[in-house]
């Protein structure tokens, strides 16, 4: 296993409903460390790139029209095993049968507006990170807290 990065969108009822601050908290507190940020309206363009494995789904159209129709909050986070570590805390699909604790589980009811994406895994985590960010937007820094986060083995795997 390693350090590596995911891609978490707050969608559009995340956005309305305030819960921008809430979700970053919640990675922080975690003690995933915070590589990329910005806010941006999804381009159709962006968003059938982004959603490619929907593309036969009879929700495809309705899913990207939602999904463009307010800007939304891209993050990058980085840590260990990072891509399960957030899905786990985004908790499953359906708002209404996420377990409670995870994001979704806690304040959400629905199947489209669940409030926030998180990357499926690895591969699609670096593709989803390039339809939003560029390189310069992305940044590498040592975040201090690690030292107390992680343990010295846990460590010297992050830093390879
Ligand atoms: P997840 O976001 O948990 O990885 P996916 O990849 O199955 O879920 O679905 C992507 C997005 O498509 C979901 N977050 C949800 O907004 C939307 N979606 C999934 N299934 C449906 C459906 N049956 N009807 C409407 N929207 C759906």
């Amino acid at each position: 296993m390693e350090s590596s990065r995911t891609a978490v969108l707050v969608k559009p009822d995340g956005l309305q409903r305030g819960l921008i601050g809430e979700i970053i908290n919640r990675f922080e507190k975690k003690g995933l460390k915070l590589v990329g940020l910005k806010m941006l309206l999804m381009s159709d363009e962006k968003l059938s790139d982004w959603y490619v494995e929907h593309k036969d789904k009879s929700f495809f159209g309705e899913l990207k029209s939602f999904m463009g129709s307010i800007p939304i909050v891209a993050m990058a986070w980085e840590g260990y095993d990072v891509v399960p570590v957030v899905r786990k805390l985004v908790g499953t699909t359906l708002g209404r049968a996420a377990e409670a604790g995870s994001i979704r589980g806690d304040f959400g009811m629905s199947q489209q507006y669940n409030l926030i994406h998180a990357s499926s895994n690895a591969t699609d985590a670096e593709r989803e990170i390039a339809i939003v960010f560029s390189k310069a937007e992305l940044f590498n820094y040592t975040n201090v807290m690690d030292a107390v986060i992680y343990a010295d083995y846990e460590l010297d795997t992050l830093k390879k």
